[in-house]
Order: structure tokens, then C-alpha cells, then sequence
């Protein structure tokens, strides 16, 4: 198996249908990535024998989800100079106000890099990673390229279907 160039870590399974779009996006661009469950709060030591061990092996970001008092990319951050990309997920009453703040709100010193919650971020979280590792590698970055080429067709592409339904 190829060594994951990038983590994809949720604080829960519960976390999954909001963050597996990020390693769809992975999946399509051909970043080797290792999608798992780990937690902040639960699993602690966990949380930092994967991120030793990932960076040991090869590992340049560091996506991380969690819900609620959301820890974890914090908490990766911590422990690593490589990047931390984090995703709010909205998992409790507060909508991911509460995992939002906790997620984008780091002292000094400690980024992590907030995208927008759930879905919609999951996958920009894979896309910012994406380009990260593509600042070193040239074929990624045409494969970034090309999918930007696909999007402005496809908005092309559907404003002429809309022009074409209210003539
Ligand atoms: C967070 O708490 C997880 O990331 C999840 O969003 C939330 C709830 O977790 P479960 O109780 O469903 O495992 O740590």
C-alpha cells in the first residue's frame, strides 16, 4: 500500500457521512491518504501515536474533523509542524457554532487552517490539502487544474441549460 501523504482523522464514525467526501475528492486526485477515527478527548494517545507515526512515515497534512467541543485538529496541531486543515462538523443543538469556534479560534503559534462545516468543507479541506502537496509536485497540480477547467465548463454548461428553459 502507498504510503498516505495526507490523514483524514473524525473524532467519531457518527462523523463519517459529513466527512467522506474529503476522501472522495483524495481519492479522485490520486493522493494516497489514510482515512480513521480518532479522538481528542477518547483516545488521546491514539490521536498522537498515529500523528508520530504518520509524519514518521511520510505524512505532509493533516485533516481533522470533530463535532461539539471539537479538539482534535487543536490537538493535532500540537503535536506536529506539518499542516493542520481543520473541519467543524455541526453535532450537537449549537449547528457547529460550538465546533466552529473551537476549531478556528487557536493561539498564536498553533494554526489550524478552518475550513466551512460539514460537507461543503470536507471537501474544500481535501482540495486545500491537495494544493499543498501540489506546491511540490507538478502533476498534482496540473490534476488541480484540469478539475477547475471541468467546474468552468460545468457553470457554463448549466447557465446555458437555464437560458434555455426561461426563453
Ligand atoms: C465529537 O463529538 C465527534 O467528532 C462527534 O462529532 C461528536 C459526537 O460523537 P459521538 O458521541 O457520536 O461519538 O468528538
Amino acid at each position: 500500500m502507498e504510503k498516505a501523504k495526507v490523514a483524514i482523522f473524525m473524532g467519531s464514525a457518527s462523523d463519517e457521512p459529513m466527512i467522506s467526501p474529503c476522501a472522495d475528492v483524495l481519492k479522485k486526485l490520486g493522493v494516497p491518504f489514510r482515512f480513521t477515527v480518532t479522538s481528542a478527548h477518547r483516545t488521546p494517545e491514539r490521536t498522537a501515536e498515529l500523528v508520530d507515526s504518520l509524519e514518521a512515515d511520510g505524512c505532509e497534512v493533516f485533516i481533522c474533523a470533530a463535532g461539539m467541543a471539537a479538539h482534535l485538529a487543536g490537538a493535532v496541531a500540537a503535536r506536529t509542524t506539518k499542516p493542520v486543515i481543520g473541519i467543524p462538523v455541526a453535532a450537537s443543538p449549537l449547528g457547529g457554532m460550538d465546533a466552529l469556534l473551537a476549531t478556528v479560534q487557536m493561539p498564536p503559534g498553533f494554526p489550524v487552517a478552518t475550513v466551512a462545516l460539514d460537507k461543503a468543507g470536507a471537501k474544500n479541506a481535501a482540495w486545500l490539502a491537495a494544493q499543498m502537496l501540489a506546491l511540490h509536485d507538478a502533476e498534482l497540480a496540473e490534476c488541480i487544474r484540469a478539475a477547475r477547467a471541468r467546474f468552468k465548463a460545468d457553470v457554463a454548461a448549466a447557465g446555458a441549460e437555464i437560458e434555455g428553459k426561461y426563453r
